[in-house]
């Protein structure tokens, strides 16, 4: 697949290999990573990117479009069996994006939105005082309570109070289920509209693990390389009660999209989010779904076994938050550089009423997406929470200066510290065994 390049340009070739090589003797533990499929990757790396298609089927503003057209149309038919939809848009180049055209398709610059509070584990993209989205509108954030999960009478209180033109369900560190019904009927009585954001857990809804929001959101948006393992991208999707509610909802999805947002759609992307979904149609991915969540469940068990507290106590999804405060605050910083130590990938995390900051937050966000598509089931969970417990307690007691200008030399003197340490490079040993034993893209031929 790579042969010429490693020919024309080693310096890319070679740079590739590595990661290569990264991916396969580490586990990826971030809930948002997966492992794409051969086929998936055939479909983005072929000729399709060579062509401009601004428009949508049958309504291009280019020519030669013919096969294009059939293409993001199988996609689009795709999409809306697969999530029991009546409009989707497959245009949209990630999650960001997609949530940029819902505000475009539903809101003015300044009208009142509403979404899950980022250091609660929301998305930037619903309305973050740093995205665009939380300036170009008024965002009034919601949020967890102190078990963790959502505090649905605060949001049915603000709803009420402030009257939202539009409102969010979804988040990239929520590790229970989304309440899509609740939800419903409060942005209903707001008279809001309701998107839900299920970038994370787009897989687990086809797979029937995680309850649709279809029948109780207007609209759904998604990225389709978590849970669903397809290529980089996004979707926008508008549901039976959207169109009920607003007729001319898809039309202003799609023209937010293009020409609102977006210029050309990226077409071997478009192939490749058709591939991933004619994958994600068949029983096997119901069952890959399921053991998803049985790991991660069993993860979380190991965990706390080994004494490490979770938010929540749990999961109900892939995901998995560690809340390492009984350390002490900001300590999600060393955990992920001792993990990434041992080739275990991990990202810190804010953790709901964070005692630290975003950047330097007091919890670890881990997932089993891309460990399941390896084969992993529980036993392996076990064992991975064993090592992740042992690490995090090998490095407990490393502090964050409340000064900020002394955190470069404390994370220096930290790494050098870790850097020999026994135990780490014991559990790291293990886990290449363990990686070797659960072979990813083997035998390096998709780099011929
Ligand atoms: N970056 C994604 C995640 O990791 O959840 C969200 O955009």
């Amino acid at each position: 697949m790579m042969e010429d390049i490693s020919k024309t340009d080693p310096e890319v070739y070679n740079l590739i290999k590595k990661e290569l090589k990264r991916q396969q003797l580490g586990l990826e533990m971030i809930p948002s990573e997966n492992n794409v499929s051969r086929m998936v990757l055939q479909a983005m790396g072929s000729i399709l990117t060579n062509k401009y298609s601004e428009g949508y089927p049958q309504k291009r503003y280019y020519g030669g479009n013919q096969f294009i057209d059939e293409i993001e149309s199988l996609a689009i038919e795709r999409a809306k069996k697969a999530f029991k939809v009546a409009h989707a848009n497959v245009q949209p180049y990630s999650g960001s994006p997609a949530n940029f055209a819902v505000y475009v398709a539903t809101c003015h610059p300044g009208d009142v939105i509403m979404g899950h509070n980022l250091p609660d584990g929301g998305h930037l993209t619903h309305g973050w005082k740093a995205s665009v989205t939380g300036q170009f509108y008024k965002s009034v954030p919601y949020h967890v309570k102190s078990d963790g999960y959502l505090d649905l009478d605060e949001i049915e209180r603000l709803a009420k109070e402030h009257k939202p033109k539009l409102m969010w369900v979804g988040a990239t560190a929520y590790v229970r289920e989304f309440p899509f019904e609740e939800l419903g009927k409060i942005a209903d009585e707001a008279g809001a509209y309701l998107a839900a954001d299920i970038a994370h857990i787009s897989g687990l809804v086809i797979a029937g693990v995680h309850e649709s929001p279809s029948p109780y959101v207007h609209i759904i948006t998604t990225t389709t390389h978590k849970t669903l393992r397809g290529p980089r991208g996004g979707m926008i999707m508008v549901t039976q009660k959207g169109l009920d509610k607003d007729p001319d909802l898809a039309n202003k999805i799609d023209r937010a999209i293009f020409p609102g947002l977006q210029g050309g759609p990226h077409d071997h992307t478009t192939a490749a989010i058709a591939v991933a979904l004619e994958e994600s149609s068949k029983p096997e991915f119901k069952e890959y779904c399921k053991q998803i969540v049985n790991n991660s469940k069993e993860l979380a068990k190991s965990l706390m076994e080994n004494g490490i507290k979770l938010v929540t106590n749990g999961t109900d999804n892939h995901m998995i938050l560690i809340d390492l405060t009984p350390f002490g605050k900001g300590k999600g910083i060393f955990v992920q550089e001792a993990l990434d130590l041992a080739n275990i990938t991990t990202n810190k995390n804010t953790i709901p009423a964070d005692p630290s900051s975003p950047f330097y937050p007091s919890g670890v966000r881990l997932g089993t997406p891309s460990l399941t598509t390896r084969g992993m089931q529980e036993k392996e969970m076990e064992t991975i929470g064993k090592w992740i417990s042992e690490i995090i307690k090998e490095v407990k007691d490393f502090e964050l200066p409340d000064n900020k200008a002394e955190i470069g030399n404390c994370l220096k003197h930290f790494k050098e510290s870790i850097e020999h340490n026994k135990r780490i490079h014991e559990i790291k040993n293990h886990v290449v065994e363990l990686c070797r034993k659960f072979p990813m893209y083997p035998s390096f031929d998709i780099l011929r």
